[in-house]
């Protein structure tokens, strides 16, 4: 049973033969779910599958491994699947888990056993092979103090198996999630038709002297309503100033008349991301200085959405808007058109203080090389922002984009975004 639709064994089958095509002669890759994250008590927090794993087998639940070995001596031996085992008590408290049909059926894998007897397959194959490929979260803006399952794990292996040689899997399959498949455009396009239905809901709800959380509660209501698993992240709804801080998840403030209202929510669907941002005048109308600051960023991010193309590096791509953002505020009257090239630089990056862009996909923030060039069906968010503490106004305008040769694809193209359709929708 699952709340979505699955995608196809095919496309996690072929997944994984890329994979193995990359893997060097002898070698043996293995692959784990992500932990079960205490919560406190007896309690856990909401199960979220290894991007990896999800991506190599399909396979949405806790305690299952795969074995990947291209050349293994037998053809059963190539891929293995092991999957936990439903027991009297599980079966009582959890319900029935994926049984080996099914493990087959979701992932393409013929050969699927209990996962308590992956130790000994391991150890039984050990000596055939002379390498071992092992995963790790490479994500270069993750930090955490918490030891996950691939660290333990590589620290395992390497201690029973000391004299063997270690590979990381990271760089092979983090390029491979980069290129999108057309299955997984569509399953990103059906994240962004749930979160467009979520931005329409808000547009028709909004109303002066509303808490920012009855907003949030519009948005999650939409999203389950419609199959996705729920937010893809922590939903940001900052009304007046609070939009000025970036990170802002409190959405404990009334939403005033007069004020602008940022959002910035996506809904996760079939364990992919989508990633939107608007910002709505909380009673329906702009004022003159919110619409003039409203579309400038909108022109910067229409601009940004037709230059992003292959060849560039995100780097470039990023440091390009930056610098047509800087001419944008010398407009508005943010930076004053004989600043020196040093101060605006400086008052761009206060008005503007992060990045246009980022990799999306089973992630929000996804794995991509931030060095590498930008290729054709890359997936990337486009965000650009305006940030005017002393003003009390703060805009972010988001969509997401699968990069093209010709005209990219933009998977929001429906949701409204120029001041006169936000003003209709609200105003109706
Ligand atoms: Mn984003």
């Amino acid at each position: 049973m699952s709340r979505y639709e699955r995608m196809s064994a095919k496309f996690f089958s072929g997944n994984r033969k890329s994979f193995m095509k990359q893997m060097v002669k002898g070698s043996m890759a293995i692959f784990h779910s992500n932990d079960v994250m205490p919560r406190s008590a007896d309690g856990h927090h909401p199960f979220r599958q290894n991007p990896d794993f999800y991506y190599l087998t399909g396979i949405d639940q806790e305690e299952c491994i795969l074995i990947l070995y291209p050349d293994a001596p037998t053809k059963a031996q190539r891929e293995i699947l092991f999957l936990r085992e439903t027991n009297e008590m599980i079966a009582v408290w959890e319900g029935a888990k994926i049984d080996m049909k099914q493990g087959t059926a979701i992932s393409g894998i013929e050969h699927v056993k209990w996962n308590d007897s992956f130790e000994s397959t391991v150890a039984h194959l050990s000596n055939t092979v002379s390498s071992f490929y092992l995963n790790m979260n490479e994500n270069d803006r993750a930090h955490s103090e918490l030891e996950t399952k691939d660290v333990r794990f590589a620290k395992e292996m390497q201690s029973k198996y000391p004299l063997h040689n270690y590979h990381r899997s990271a760089p092979i399959i983090s390029y491979q999630r980069s290129i999108k498949q057309q299955e997984e455009i569509d399953v990103m396009q059906k994240a962004c038709d749930i979160t467009e239905k979520a931005f329409r809901r808000v547009l028709s709800a909004t109303k002066p002297g509303m808490k920012e959380y009855e907003v949030e509660a519009e948005i999650i209501s939409t999203f389950i309503k419609h199959g996705a698993t729920g937010h893809a992240y922590s939903p940001i709804i900052a009304s007046g100033a609070n939009a000025c801080v970036l990170h802002y998840v409190a959405n404990d403030q009334v939403c005033r008349d007069g004020d602008l209202l940022l959002m910035d929510f996506g809904s996760e669907y079939a364990c992919y991301a989508s990633d939107l941002s608007r910002t709505i005048p909380v009673n329906g109308r702009f004022t003159e200085r919110q619409k003039e600051v409203y579309n400038a960023c909108l022109n910067i991010h229409n601009e940004a959405k037709a230059m992003l193309s292959p060849g560039m590096t995100l780097n470039e791509f990023n440091a390009e808007v930056k610098s047509m953002m800087g001419a944008a505020l010398v407009d508005i009257k943010l930076i004053d058109k004989k600043a020196s090239k040093e101060e605006r630089m400086r008052l761009t990056q206060k008005y503007f203080p992060h990045g246009t862009s980022h990799f999306m996909g089973i992630d929000v923030h996804d794995v991509g090389a931030r060095y590498g060039k930008i290729e054709e069906n890359m997936c990337f968010t486009i965000e650009p922002g305006i940030y005017i503490r002393e003003e009390g106004i703060g805009v972010r305008i988001e969509n997401d984009i699968i990069v093209k040769k010709g005209k990219n694809i933009d998977l929001m193209e429906n949701i409204p975004i120029t001041v006169a359709e936000i003003e209709e929708l609200m105003n109706n």
